[in-house]
């Protein structure tokens, strides 16, 4: 039996530990069981259960405080992952311990570059595939960030190359849709379903004076448009039904429902249900 993970990337305060929230909350409504690995060695607080935390291993104001390294956060972080990815025993012999087809939640840094170009990621999902498991990369923006037409082409580009570098089954989540007013909640569907060449003529009348930049973005906006690349889900913290979206697709990326085995007791009341009727 294969085991899963979803991981959980985006830039800093894109809403990656609410997300995991959630989906811990959706999971025990359905009845199904995962665990929430925390891989963000700055995080600070939780509101779900962490079943591993890497602070356990390394701890990132240990690493800024060392008179040698001298690291600021940023560098510290960088080598906190750096570490991590040295040492994925620890991290295999936590998974092993569990039953065969367990599921995780990755709860991961805020780093951009983790995910565009620095190995650690990359690591991670090889170890994963290698331990047989089936991977889904599940990368968040804010969409306060996406009112504007540049921004939000600037989201679509890093959730691409997040896809691009990992090589996995790669989801883009635009997050706290509560947050918008009334006005944005009717112009969401042009950002969730976009034709960027139309996005990016709207965008052009108001800013765009450099012919160079402009043919380099409008032919950008073509390759994702042709290829269909990215395309956001919603994420509203109020609305149940948004994350159980999400879940379904990531369960029909990851094949997750083909491989469960009817269990007994759900066959038992089934059975007792129809019955009664
Ligand atoms: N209203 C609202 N706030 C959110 C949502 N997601 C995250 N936040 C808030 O945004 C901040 C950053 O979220 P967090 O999950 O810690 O981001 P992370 O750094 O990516 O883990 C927190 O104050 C959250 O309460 C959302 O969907 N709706
Ligand atoms: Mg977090």
């Amino acid at each position: 039996m294969p085991r899963y993970a979803q991981l959980v990337m985006g830039p800093a305060g894109s809403g990656k530990s609410t997300y995991c929230s959630m989906m811990v909350e959706h999971f025990s409504v359905l009845k199904r069981k995962c665990y929430v690995v925390n891989l963000d060695p700055a995080a600070e607080y939780f509101d779900y259960p962490v079943e591993l935390d890497i602070r356990e291993l390394i701890h990132l104001d240990d690493v800024m405080e060392d008179e040698e390294l001298r690291f600021g956060p940023n560098g510290g972080l960088v080598f906190c992952m750096e570490y991590f990815a040295k040492n994925m025993d620890w991290i295999k012999e936590f998974i092993t311990d569990m039953e065969e087809d367990s599921y995780f939640l990755f709860d991961c840094p805020g780093q951009i570059e983790l995910y565009t170009h620095l190995p650690v990621m990359k690591t991670l999902v090889e170890n994963l595939q290698n331990w047989d498991f089936r991977t889904c990369g599940v990368f968040l923006v804010d969409s306060q960030f996406l009112g504007e037409p540049s921004k939000f082409i600037s989201g679509t580009l890093s959730s691409l190359s997040c896809m691009i570098n990992l090589e996995i089954t790669h989801l883009s989540v635009m997050t706290k849709v509560d947050l918008l007013s009334k006005h944005s909640k009717r112009d969401l569907q042009k950002f969730l379903d976009p034709e960027m060449q139309n996005l990016l003529l709207a965008d052009m009348c108001d800013t765009y004076h450099d012919k160079k930049y402009q043919k380099l973005t409008e032919s950008l906006c073509q390759i994702i448009d042709d290829y269909s690349m990215v395309r956001f889900l919603p994420l509203d913290r109020s609305d149940e039904e948004s994350i159980n979206i999400i879940l379904q697709h990531i369960d029909t990326a990851m094949q997750f429902s083909e491989d469960q085995p009817v269990r007994v007791e759900d066959y038992n009341e089934d059975n007792e249900r129809d019955a009664e009727d």
